[in-house]
């Protein structure tokens, strides 16, 4: 039996340099989310949305250069502190939290609420490193920057609110890399992060390159959180999103890593994110996203 599933909204796009992720919520859930997660058996509740200023109640201060280069990190706070607190509420009341972005930034609060009583592993589906920091960031976005500050790297060492009380390095596994700055490359390598290129998809296959990264979250954890960024995919499969980068996985590839994640049985808590339905094709990505929800939580052909 499927866990029972409590979706929560969380619609910001103050992270990102594009505007559109803050409908992701929306467009996931017209996509037929709740249909998906009944196939793969799962009861199903719907939390509503985290209070998210709306981007027209945005203080325009907040982009000065004070705010230093993360832009909106006041606004991202309150938004991650509540999502944080849902999704803790949500696992003490044995339920699985299933987070809709917005955009990547959300996983501070998504993650630090998993990893508040529990030691967790997580298994991050993306295109970019997302371990950038104020300091090394060349846009400024907080969406790259989710993993660091997680981890409490650079300016985010110490910076309660934004990192992971029981998450350890050593249980982190990037999957899927094709985009990293050159400061992220070299922090990652410093780093106890496990990160999986495109190229080692090309050369070890989906299946070895997810037991692997599913081995290093679940090692002396108890139980992972699986972020999936869809720019993870090939932008030809998924069109909405708001940083596609060419020569991602395709269609069954993805399928196949989430399938792997349900096998395994520790799914702690998930999120879908960076879904920008502006952007979309006939809201393809969104309900791309919902099926790949659907597998991860167990969804099967036969
Ligand atoms: B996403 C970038 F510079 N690295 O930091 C940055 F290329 O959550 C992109 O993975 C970040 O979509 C992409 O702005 C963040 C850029
Ligand atoms: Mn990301
Ligand atoms: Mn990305
Ligand atoms: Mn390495």
């Amino acid at each position: 039996m499927t866990r029972p599933t409590r979706i929560i909204g969380a619609p910001i796009d103050y992270g990102a340099n594009r505007r559109g992720v803050d409908m992701g919520p929306s467009a996931i859930r017209y996509g037929g989310l709740a249909a998906q997660l009944e196939d793969a058996g799962a009861a199903v509740a719907d939390d509503g949305d985290v209070a998210a200023p709306r981007a027209e109640e945005r203080d325009p201060e907040a982009e000065k250069p004070s705010e230093g280069r993360a832009k909106f990190l006041r606004e991202t706070k309150a938004v991650c502190t509540a999502l944080s607190d849902r999704v803790a509420e949500t696992l003490a009341d044995d339920e699985l939290p299933l987070v809709l972005g917005g955009d990547h930034s959300i996983a501070i609060g998504s993650v630090t609420g998993s990893a508040r009583n529990a030691d967790v592993g997580l298994v991050w589906f993306d295109a970019h490193g997302d371990f950038n920091t104020p300091t090394t960031s060349p846009s400024g976005n907080v969406h790259g920057m989710p993993l660091a500050a997680l981890l409490g790297i650079g300016e985010f060492a110490g910076v309660e609110w934004a990192n992971a009380d029981g998450l350890r390095e050593e249980n982190v596994a990037i999957v899927g890399l094709r985009s990293v700055d050159e400061a992220e490359r070299k922090a990652i390598r410093q780093s106890e992060v496990t990160a999986f290129t495109m190229s080692d998809i090309d050369e070890e296959g989906i299946t070895d390159v997810v037991d692997e990264a599913l081995d290093v979250a679940t090692a002396g954890t108890d139980g992972i959180h699986v972020s999936l960024d869809l720019d993870w995919l090939d932008p030809r499969e998924a069109p909405g999103v708001g940083t596609p980068v060419r020569g991602g996985v395709n269609y069954r590839e993805a399928h196949s890593a989430l399938e792997t994640v349900a096998e395994t049985d520790a799914l702690r808590s998930l999120e879908l994110v960076e879904v920008n339905p502006i952007l979309d094709e006939q809201n393809e990505t969104a309900s791309l996203a919902t099926e790949l929800a659907a597998s991860a939580l167990g969804k099967r052909i036969l």
